[in-house]
């Protein structure tokens, strides 16, 4: 049997904070998860992963690192996993959900920073995140002011390799982007001392397209009335597939879309029929921030799509499974990963497009823009959203926060009043 205190104590970690923080995540999701009634039987295996977060995948990476392999951490869902796992390496995704973390960030970065960055930062400084004492490089991206400057400050406490992100879309720019996913090959080669081969490249193609099908499958059943899953479920499964081993992943996310599919051919619901359907555009969510979504689901309504990186944006667009050289499969890499419609990018017609097409598809009532704090790009890009919405009568509002709980009550009250005008 793994000796996990050994293990993390193996990785740096400081076991004492560490247990400050494992002690309050059980409690916190006994209450947003379990409590929830009439949940999928295939949830169990997501439950499991959160229970065991700190432990079963750490094993397999420390497995892994113990036989020469590499892990890689990313932050952004612009950098191309294929590439990473084409070299023989793991793919993490690191971004930071808890506030747990946010002091320990606000010791090297400015108090009036996102809570996503800062607890990011503080993940790593705090040696409580086996993930991060796990990696041996991180991947950072030119995306917005906030991120790219913390790689700076990053970069003093772990190896950090930061991707040029255009801010524009283009011609030239993808041909630059481009030029950035071929030197990301060069420097993950570099690092894991592998060729990535056509026949390697393909294959992770070929499974990463896997992946973000069985998302989209999942998605699918939520236009269903009654829905047959939580939002907050589907939040889970997308942000549990930023860590899970990719093949386990699909596998667990098949199992339950098969279950779902079953309850909308038999009518059966997580909700009662016709509780208003909200779709939340915004900024990611990562793992454990639960919190809009759980008070949105407990107010009487059900959140039925994400707009957002721990959403459709993750997974929506194939990569081009025909190309044969290394060339083509670079430039198919390119141009997936260019359609995410990120407010980094000006102008950003495509996020607004997408929306539209989402509250159309999912049969939404209302929009809830969720905006972590000082996201600036996301907060000015409202301005734009709110506009193209209420043109077309689609009630929307603005939901702008952090990781805390302190503005909790606050936020109930007025999702409340907002579902309370679509009812
Ligand atoms: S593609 S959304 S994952 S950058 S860190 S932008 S919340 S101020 S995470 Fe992102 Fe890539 Fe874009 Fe998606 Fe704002 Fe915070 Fe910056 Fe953030």
């Amino acid at each position: 049997m793994t000796d996990y205190r050994k293990l993390w104590s193996d990785l740096g970690m400081d076991l004492e904070k560490h247990d400050r923080l494992t002690t309050a995540l059980p409690l916190i999701y006994e209450e947003v998860y379990l409590q929830q009634p009439g949940r999928p039987q295939a949830m169990e295996y997501f439950d499991l992963v959160v229970a065991e977060i700190h432990s079963l995948r750490i094993a397999e990476l420390v497995e892994h690192r113990r036989q020469g392999g590499k892990v890689c951490g990313a932050f952004c869902v612009f950098v191309p996993v294929e590439i990473i796992r084409a070299a023989g390496a793991v793919a993490v995704g690191l971004c930071g959900g808890s506030q747990f973390w946010v002091p320990d960030g606000e010791r090297v970065l400015p108090r009036n920073l996102c809570p996503l960055i800062k607890a990011s930062v503080g993940a790593r400084l705090s040696g409580t995140c086996p993930y991060f004492q796990s990696c041996d490089l991180l991947i950072g991206e030119t995306t917005c002011d906030g991120k790219k400057k913390a790689w700076e400050v990053l970069s003093e406490y772990a190896p950090v390799y930061v991707m040029d992100l255009p801010q524009m879309k283009r011609p030239e720019h993808l041909a630059a982007w481009r030029r950035e996913v071929e030197l990301f090959l060069a420097k993950i080669e570099q690092l894991t001392g592998c060729r990535v081969t056509p026949e390697k490249l393909a294959d992770e193609i070929q499974l990463q397209n896997r992946l973000r099908q069985v998302l989209g499958r999942l998605y699918r059943a939520r236009k269903a009335d009654p829905v047959p899953i939580s939002g907050k479920d589907v939040l889970l499964v997308t942000q549990v597939s930023f860590y899970d081993d990719p093949r386990r992943f699909i596998d667990k996310t098949e199992a339950l879309a098969a279950e779902v599919e079953e309850r909308i051919a038999s009518g059966e619901g997580v909700f009662p029929s016709g509780v208003p359907r909200i779709l939340v555009t915004g900024t990611p969510m990562a793992i454990p921030n639960w919190k809009l979504h759980h008070i949105i689901e407990t107010s009487g309504a059900a959140v039925v799509c994400e707009e957002t990186c721990t959403g459709t944006r993750f997974f929506e667009h194939q990569v081009d499974e025909t190309g044969l050289t290394l060339e083509e499969q670079l430039q198919a890499l390119a141009d997936r990963y260019l359609k995410i419609n990120c407010s980094c990018f000006t102008p950003n017609p495509g996020r607004i497009e997408d929306i539209f097409r989402l509250v159309e598809a999912y049969r939404v009532d209302g929009v809830i823009y969720y905006n972590l704090q000082f996201c600036h790009g996301y907060a000015v890009e409202y301005y734009a959203v709110e506009k193209a919405l209420k043109e077309r009568g689609i009630p929307v509002m603005k939901v702008e926060t952090d990781y805390s709980e302190e503005d909790t009550g606050q936020l109930r009250t007025r999702v409340e009043a907002f579902l309370e005008m679509l009812r």
